[in-house]
């Protein structure tokens, strides 16, 4: 594989344009405001920006509903506003991969409204239909709007499957049509110059249409296998049409079946979301201890050469919890969101960071701890400032307010009223966060994230190392090796926010020239045979 290794030791950042600069003072962010911030991602050390879904759209599912995969929608730009922003971007040692939505359509996509004209449409069978609804494949993911998986279509008098809402229809996958509309749009947007994509609910682009003997998919093995096939053959068509695209698929499954979805060696997703770590990690801090998550990480299949974990804290979705029991879930809602409206779907969180953890010191430790590991780190946009969330905005829209750019605002120059989404009041509100004051103080959550976001993409070692987890220390410290070849780090991270006392003990064999250094102040600290460490309340050290 001749690939350019890039993605590797990229520094990721999440962003939906519509609520990130506004331009034109209409109160919807755009491409050309986008364009302008560029220089402030490349100055935060982000090098590669995950753009949330920019075309037409009936905004059901806040823009995951597509009705034109081949465009830009016009709320946000066009076309050549995006050929801009790649230049751009491109020109500060930026790339932007793009959300590929296509395990289904909006219901308004001209191709579900021909589909459902009648039953022997010739676009009928892009869409998967049924006389009577099967067993549903899994709960509804959207269970205070939809009870079932499949919607009757009145005219036609079937029934049509959908995922996620009824306005979301699945495509049919099987079908050479439909995988032939995949590929065209994978091989339109590279040619515009995207350097990969972010693959949106990959067990269901990838799968089958149920079968008849009973909805399957759920766990069904034949659907899986053909699903890596597929997805094998459209890795191939996606590296045969660019050297350097990248694939970052969502899968949130257990870490075994998501080896599935890596594949062997240069095949399957290049990176995957560690949902099972990142669960685990609020369990950890839940419970004030280590273990969990040390756990998790030990038992982690290693990503070879020509795969990559990805680590998270939070994203635009609910903090989903589904891969912990119920009485783990039950556990961390206590700890994280006591209040009913804190929740959404039975399943996740809805808020962000510094109001769910509360205490700033956690916040720091947890995104320094998502630093320190050899995976990809993927930044959420407003993480590096803190921002809070808006509880009375519906479902995951609490998370996805305009950015905060100064106290004013800086989103828009339209009155606030008027912009796209209502902005976060109180504690979190632009009055204490926002980039300007944090960016004018040293001390700052951003001071600190960009630190340790330039340090892990200055520091390529560490996305090529292996993770080791290591025993030892109070019960919540988390300590781990990143080892490599020629550079090794050893991490230590409190989650207890007691703090403690480790004392680190070098192999006896190495000891002649080992010595160990803090990786954020260069302090040189002579371990000939051990040292001691204390760490503060949620402290931590990288050496
Ligand atoms: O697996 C899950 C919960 O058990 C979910 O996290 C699921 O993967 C997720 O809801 C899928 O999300 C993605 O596709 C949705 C969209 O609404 C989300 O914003 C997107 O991240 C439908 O396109």
């Amino acid at each position: 594989d001749t690939a350019d290794l890039w993605w590797r030791h990229a520094v990721y950042y999440c962003l939906d344009v519509e609520i990130f600069q506004d331009s034109d003072g209409d109160g919807v962010g755009d491409i050309p405001g986008l364009i302008s911030r560029v220089p402030y991602l490349a100055d935060l050390g982000i090098t590669c920006l995950w753009l949330m879904p920019f075309f037409p759209t009936e905004h059901k599912d806040d823009g995951y509903d597509v009705t034109d995969y081949f465009t830009v929608d016009p709320r946000v730009g066009s076309l050549g506003d995006l050929v801009e922003l790649i230049r751009v971007a491109r020109s500060h040692g930026i790339r932007i991969i793009i959300d590929f939505v296509m395990n289904h359509t909006s219901d308004k996509h001209p191709w579900f409204e021909q589909a459902r004209r009648s039953k022997d449409d010739p676009k009928r069978h892009w869409y998967v239909w049924r006389d009577e609804p099967p067993e549903d494949p899994h709960p509804p993911f959207f269970p205070d709007q939809e009870d079932s998986t499949w919607s009757l279509d009145e005219k036609t008098g079937q029934y049509y499957l959908h995922h996620f809402l009824r306005y979301q229809p699945d495509l049919n996958v099987e079908h050479p049509q439909v995988r032939r509309e995949i590929e065209k749009n994978l091989g339109l947007w590279l040619e515009i110059g995207v350097a990969g994509f972010r693959f949106d609910s990959v067990p269901f682009l990838f799968s089958s249409s149920p079968t008849e003997s009973g909805a399957g998919d759920e766990d069904g093995e034949v659907a899986e296998y053909d699903g890596l096939e597929h997805l094998a053959r459209v890795r191939g068509f996606v590296s045969r049409r660019s050297g350097e695209a990248v694939l970052l698929g969502e899968v949130n499954v257990t870490h075994e079946r998501q080896m599935d979805w890596f594949g062997d060696p240069n095949e399957g997703l290049h990176l995957q979301f560690d949902f099972p770590s990142m669960q685990r990690l609020y369990l950890a801090l839940a419970r004030g201890e280590a273990a969990p998550l040390a756990e998790m990480l030990r038992s982690r299949p290693p990503a070879d050469a020509s795969h990559q974990w990805a680590s998270f804290v939070r994203n635009h979705d609910e903090l989903t919890l589904d891969q912990l029991s119920d009485e783990e879930r039950d556990e961390v809602f206590e700890a994280f969101a006591p209040d009913e409206d804190m929740r959404v779907y039975g399943r996740g969180i809805r808020r962000r960071l510094p109001p769910m953890l509360g205490d700033e010191r956690a916040v720091r430790m947890v995104y320094a701890f998502m630093f320190s590991l050899p995976d990809a780190p993927v930044l959420f946009y407003g993480e590096e400032i803190g921002m809070g969330e808006n509880l009375d905005l519906h479902g995951r829209l609490a998370v996805r307010t305009p950015m905060q750019w100064s106290r004013e605002g800086g989103f828009s120059t339209a009155p606030p009223e008027d912009w796209v989404r209502a902005e976060v009041q109180g504690e979190y509100g632009r009055e204490h966060v926002n980039v300007a004051d944090q960016r004018a103080d040293p001390g700052s959550l951003w001071s600190h994230i960009r630190r340790l976001s330039r340090l892990y993409r200055d520091t390529p070692q560490q996305a090529w190392s292996s993770l080791e987890m290591l025993d030892g220390g109070p019960a919540g410290l988390l300590s781990h090796v990143c080892r490599g070849a020629e550079w090794s780090m050893l991490a230590l991270h409190d989650l207890s926010g007691e703090g403690g006392t480790v004392r680190v003990t070098l192999d006896a064999d190495r000891s002649a020239d080992a010595f160990l250094t803090d990786r954020l102040t260069g302090e040189r600290i002579d371990a000939s045979a051990s040292v001691t460490f204390d760490l503060e309340p949620y402290g931590w050290r990288w050496l």
